[in-house]
């Protein structure tokens, strides 16, 4: 059960924001993306999250993307450390906050060479799939594992080949039901999860989030809904449009734990 959660408003300086267009051409429109963020962050707390939510910070346009600067988790965090220099700094910014809810004997550093961001930190159970991308470095995994196992978890590696993070490609639902890209469905580590492949045209709706049984799913994607409602799920449509414009959806929004 997640009880709390971290949130950290959009930016002006959003329409900054790092993108492949992988998943929506354009710029984000500020004012939109505020009321997206403004419905997310309310429906966490309709979902029984106790919500810290974060000023927006301007020197840094991806931070409202406060998945990537940490990984959450029961009995420890990790303040991981972004790999690209406008990304980077947001790594010191979360520091404080994270040490409101953990003691300092808990917090944890990846530190350079390692690169890592949370988007590619997936955890099923006390197991963590640790994505390697072009943002996540073996050396950055290896420290993760290091950190990871002296408090009981494990951790393995997914190489993702085929954009951002692993989470764009693989979210696990829980009841060992996953949604998978095409890619992503002949990864071995993954052949004893039940797994739904998603239709290339709904990529962006893999990044679905389940909150305490309920899964929030991207709106627009018709396939996809049907599949997790098939699953038996309760679902809550979200619209993530003018963050799906810089690569982001639904997890990169915030840290649950
Ligand atoms: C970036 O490229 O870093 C941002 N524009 C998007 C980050 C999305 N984060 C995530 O999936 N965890």
């Amino acid at each position: 059960m997640f009880t709390k959660a971290i949130t950290k408003k959009p930016c002006k300086a959003l329409i900054d924001g790092i993108s492949t267009a992988m998943f929506g051409e354009g710029t984000p429109i500020y004012e939109d993306a505020v009321k997206q963020h403004d419905k997310y962050v309310a429906t966490l707390k309709e979902l029984g999250l106790d919500v810290t939510e974060l000023e927006a910070d301007e020197r840094y346009p991806d931070s409202c993307f406060v998945e990537d600067p940490a990984v959450v988790m029961e009995r420890c965090a990790v303040i991981t450390n972004p790999a690209t220099d406008s990304r980077n700094g947001e790594k010191l910014e979360i520091v404080s906050t994270i040490e409101k809810f953990y003691d300092k004997s808990q917090i944890f550093y990846i530190e350079a060479p390692g690169t890592m961001e949370g988007g590619d930190v997936m955890k099923v159970g006390d197991h963590f799939y640790v994505g390697l991308s072009d943002r996540t470095n073996a050396e950055g995994a290896k420290q993760f594992n290091d950190i990871v196992t002296k408090f009981g978890y494990t951790s393995s590696t997914i190489p993702v080949t085929e954009g951002l993070h692993l989470k764009d490609f693989v979210i696990y639902l829980e009841n060992n039901n996953m949604l998978v890209s095409t890619l992503m469905d002949k990864e071995p580590s993954f052949k004893d999860f039940n797994r739904f492949v998603i239709d290339p045209d709904e990529l962006y709706a893999i990044n679905s989030m389940n909150i305490n049984g309920t899964i929030l799913v991207p709106d627009g994607y018709p396939k996809t809904r049907k599949i997790i409602e098939d699953l038996g799920y309760p679902i809550k449509l979200m619209d993530t449009s003018e963050f799906g414009k810089i690569d982001g959806s639904l997890t990169c929004l915030s840290l649950r734990f």
